[in-house]
């Protein structure tokens, strides 16, 4: 049975006529659906060439391309789990996530190989390969040889498709496994609760999607190009998000998602105004909060209302706000700033108090899920995995919020030590881990303070040893050198005292209250 497999979905919704463009590069390189198809095939081909065991996983950290959205579905067809790795990552970093996820295949940019390679050839990866963003690398020189015609490897619903590493609030990162079945129910419930259209776009060819958000999360990888592929759309394809190329390019195209950031950054150009989006259908937002202020700017500037949705890594997209006026879900026709609208269909969400008790519509629990979209479980870790879900099933998100009487979820924190900046994740709990381990400091506590631009961001508030004199550029400096750069604290205080409350525990709500305005204007 292959239509378990979720490239053979997607694959099955590519257009007729393949000569088509589905992928057009800000550079104006075009890639017809014949090309995906044939490229993923000889990739598969060459994936398959290698007789992997069953089950292998392909740890990939690359720049974005066109090429390594192909090898992600050249993994999907040829069976391989996917594993992307964000670009920012550092040797110590890539070396815990490939010794934990001991890949058959490692897959780097060639100006890395050096370092990637001897860490995979240590943790026992047989095959390493390099993909550059212009086209060259050993992967696709090895594909080349390769037939363009494929059959996608027979998979079962509940068979792995990725695993996407998400840091711990103790420990280290756990690989969350994500099923070709939980990621293609999501893309479809996606593709109808948010009205994609194959016809009646600028070119009367559908809907046109830019994407401009990094491919190595949920958001980039899942929602924009399964939403893309499973309806047969375009994608204007970014490697980097450049606020003026998106309002640019707005004209051609009707679907834009992106974080926060990448709002408020385009609300900074002049050149956004009603006629740069007379043609966009619908802007989406995610994976961080979008602060009131910014719905309601984009609302008077673009005469858009942002549609907010939420989701996490282990989940895909859990709730959404509604596209559109919809019989089917009578009561939810408005979009509502502050909130992250209702469960999607198929999901089940409740919020629950301490105790464990269902909380009364409007007061704030913890936020429980259930659905086919919730992932296997965490990777080699079924202790951790029965932790994080209840006797009854259901995967306990570590975010805090609420349900109106009308169904609107809203969330209101998170049980989880976590800051979201930018909209990647950092969690405190590992900075501060590198922090205590330098020479002359005693502890430290992390914690995130609004900014303007990224939401929000990281500052650590660090203790001298007695004695000890330390210096905070020097301790930005050290995690500089050692961690990936959107984690590193935007500013660092060495201070005599943390505040503890009687337990002896940091109190970091009151240095978060200390230092909440460090970036206001
Ligand atoms: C970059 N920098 C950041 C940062 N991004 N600092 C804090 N937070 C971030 N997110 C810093 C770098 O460290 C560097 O600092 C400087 O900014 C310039 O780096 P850059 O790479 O040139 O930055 P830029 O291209 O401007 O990137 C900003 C950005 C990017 C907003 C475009 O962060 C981004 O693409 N974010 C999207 C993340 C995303 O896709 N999340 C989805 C997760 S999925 P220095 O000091 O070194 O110069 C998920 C589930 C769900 O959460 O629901 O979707
Ligand atoms: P990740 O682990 O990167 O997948 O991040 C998932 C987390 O992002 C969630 O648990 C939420 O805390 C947060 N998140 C995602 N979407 C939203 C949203 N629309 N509003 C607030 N938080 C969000």
């Amino acid at each position: 049975m292959t239509h378990n497999n979720l490239f053979s979905a997607l694959r099955a919704a590519f257009p007729a006529d393949m000569s088509a463009t589905a992928v057009e590069t800000d550079e104006g390189l075009r890639y017809s659906w014949q090309d995906l198809d044939r490229a993923t095939a000889m990739m598969a081909n060459l994936l398959q060439s290698l007789d992997l065991p069953g089950g292998s996983r392909v740890a990939v950290q690359v720049e974005k391309s066109v090429e390594a959205m192909v090898l992600y579905l050249a993994c999907l067809r040829a069976g391989c789990v996917f594993l992307p790795l964000n670009t920012a990552y550092q040797s110590a970093e890539i070396e815990y996530f490939i010794g934990n996820a001991e890949p058959a295949v490692v897959v780097c940019s060639g100006a890395n190989f050096g370092w990637v390679s001897k860490i995979a050839f240590k943790a026992g990866t047989q095959h390493v390969f390099t993909l550059n963003d212009d086209r060259t690398g050993s992967l696709l020189e090895r594909a080349a040889h390769h037939s363009d015609q494929h059959t996608p490897v027979s998979r079962q619903a509940d068979d792995l498709a990725a695993i996407l590493y998400t840091s711990g609030t103790t420990g280290r990162s756990k690989g969350a496994m994500l099923t070709h079945g939980n990621l293609l129910s999501n893309a479809l419930t996606l593709k109808d609760y948010w009205g994609w259209t194959s016809t009646g776009g600028p070119d009367g060819r559908g809907d046109v999607l830019i994407h401009a958000l990094p491919i190595f999360h949920v958001h980039g990888l899942f929602v924009a190009i399964h939403g893309a592929l499973i309806n047969g759309s375009k994608m204007i394809w970014m490697a980097k998000f450049d606020p003026k190329r998106v309002i640019a390019r707005m004209k051609e195209a009707t679907v834009f998602m992106g974080v926060p950031t990448l709002y408020v950054r385009m609300l900074a150009e002049p050149s956004l105004d009603k006629a740069a989006v007379r043609q966009m259908r619908l802007f989406i937002a995610g994976s961080a909060p979008l602060l009131i202020e910014t719905f309601s700017e984009w609302q008077q500037r673009t005469g858009h209302t942002i549609l907010e949705r939420y989701g996490m890594s282990e989940t895909a997209m859990l709730t959404s706000n509604p596209y559109a006026a919809d019989p089917r879900y009578a009561n939810q026709s408005e979009r509502r700033g502050g909130t992250v609208g209702f469960p999607l269909p198929g999901v089940s969400l409740r919020v629950r108090g301490d105790d464990g008790q269902d909380m009364p519509v409007g007061e704030i629990g913890g936020i429980q899920v259930q659905g086919p979209n919730v992932f296997k479980g965490y990777w080699r870790m079924p202790e951790k995995t029965a932790e994080e879900f209840t006797t009854d099933g259901f995967f306990k998100t570590g975010d805090v919020g609420k349900v109106d009487e009308r169904g609107y979820v809203t969330i209101v924190g998170r049980s989880k030590d976590l800051i979201i900046s930018g909209g990647y994740n950092v969690y405190p709990a590992e900075i501060e881990g590198y922090i205590n381990e330098m020479p002359g400091v005693a502890e430290s506590a992390v914690i995130g303070v609004s900014h303007p631009d990224f939401g929000e961001v990281g500052v650590a508030v660090v203790i001298a040893k007695p004695g000890a004199s330390l210096k905070p550029e020097a301790i930005v400096a050290d995690l500089k050198a050692k961690l990936a750069n959107f984690k590193i604290p935007k500013r660092c205080f060495v201070v005599p005292e943390l505040p503890r409350n009687t337990m002896g525990k940091v109190q970091k709500n009151l240095l978060r209250d200390q230092y909440k305005n460090l970036f206001s204007a």
